[in-house]
């Protein structure tokens, strides 16, 4: 390679180093410039937010605010699809986070901090109709070579539950056996944790003679038993065979570790979990179906009887025969 070929490719080298620095250094100016934003619900219904530079390492000292404000009875759902912060993992500790703050008593008050390079945040649902989030980038994406984050917010009405009926769209559902047989029930924002103040109830109506049963294959409720008394010290899940309370069923809390079922007595169940104004929980997943009684099943049965005395011996074979819930004999 002669000199002037050399200089040339350098000179090339060097314009395309400028391009690329000035390009990073221009995503870092803009985005940090332009980062406090405000979701209205009137403008859209949901959208992407990620991280100045996003999934380039984001600057350090760089400070966004988020708020969302929806119309009443809307709530926002965070879906965070990527979460990868600079940071001690525990605590928070010497960290880069993202805060969430809840809208109670007419301010924003801080709820929960998230933090850390690999673990992906669960759902958050926000407790009314406003909420806040603010992304702290103190130390960079730099050090850890951490991306920051991406998440997908939107304002919603069914407190993420997505099965049954909604009741004006208030935290009512209901399960018609008419309409579908079987499917899954959960707690508002699962497996995200349940926000405070909640009171969701899931009405099951079957057909004549029929039952419905649930099984319980998570259940994690804020509290201690017996669960419900006049302070309202726990979160609880109420079983009901009635439309009012069932003294037959206790409340159910805490956190169960192994699968359980509930069965109606008739055609109607009601299951009501309530959250109080303090902690939280997973909450439960459970799924459910409606039984019909069992139709006029046949089946038999032989069976031997050995009758002896001092003159003889008898030895009857008799068919039993069962149709539904009565049972005919015959002897063979
Ligand atoms: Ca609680």
């Amino acid at each position: 390679m002669n000199k002037k070929v050399q200089l040339i490719l350098n000179s090339l080298l060097t314009v395309i180093a400028a391009v690329g620095f000035s390009g990073a250094q221009e995503c870092e100016k803009n985005n940090v410039k332009d980062c406090n934003k405000v979701y209205n619900s009137i403008d859209q219904s949901d959208g992407i937010i990620t991280s100045p530079c996003y999934p380039s390492n984001y600057p350090n000292i760089t400070v966004c605010k988020y708020e969302f404000i929806g119309r009443t009875n809307e709530r926002i759902q965070l879906n965070f699809i990527d979460f990868s912060l600079t940071g001690n993992h525990t605590e928070c500790y010497y960290s880069d986070t993202v805060e969430i703050f809840m809208f109670i008593k007419d301010k924003y008050q801080p709820v929960q901090l998230l933090c850390g390079l690999h673990q992906l945040p669960g759902p958050i649902l926000s407790y009314n109709n406003k909420m806040q989030i603010e992304f702290r980038g103190i130390y960079g994406g730099k050090l850890e070579n951490a991306r920051g984050f991406k998440l997908e917010f939107a304002f919603i009405r069914h407190y993420g539950i997505k099965s049954g009926k909604q009741v004006d769209n208030k935290c009512d559902f209901i399960y018609n056996s008419n309409e579908t047989k079987a499917g899954v029930i959960n707690s508002p924002n699962f497996p995200g944790s349940y926000p405070i103040n909640m009171e969701c109830n899931y009405y099951f109506h079957g057909n004549d003679n029929e039952t419905v049963e649930i099984l319980f294959s998570y259940f994690d409720v804020e509290g201690v038993f017996p669960c419900y008394g006049d302070d309202v010290s726990s979160d609880s899940v109420e079983f009901s065979n009635y439309p009012s309370r069932d003294r037959k069923l206790k409340f159910y809390c805490g956190k169960v570790d192994h699968a359980f079922t509930l069965k109606s007595e008739n055609k109607y169940f009601r299951v009501t979990f309530r959250s109080n104004d303090r902690l939280d929980g997973t909450g439960f997943r459970a799924s459910y179906k409606f039984i019909s009684p069992i139709k006029n099943e046949t089946r038999t049965q032989y069976i031997e009887i050995n009758i002896e005395n001092s003159s003889r011996k008898l030895n009857i074979s008799i068919l039993l025969i069962f149709i539904g819930n009565f049972v005919f004999f015959k002897f063979c």
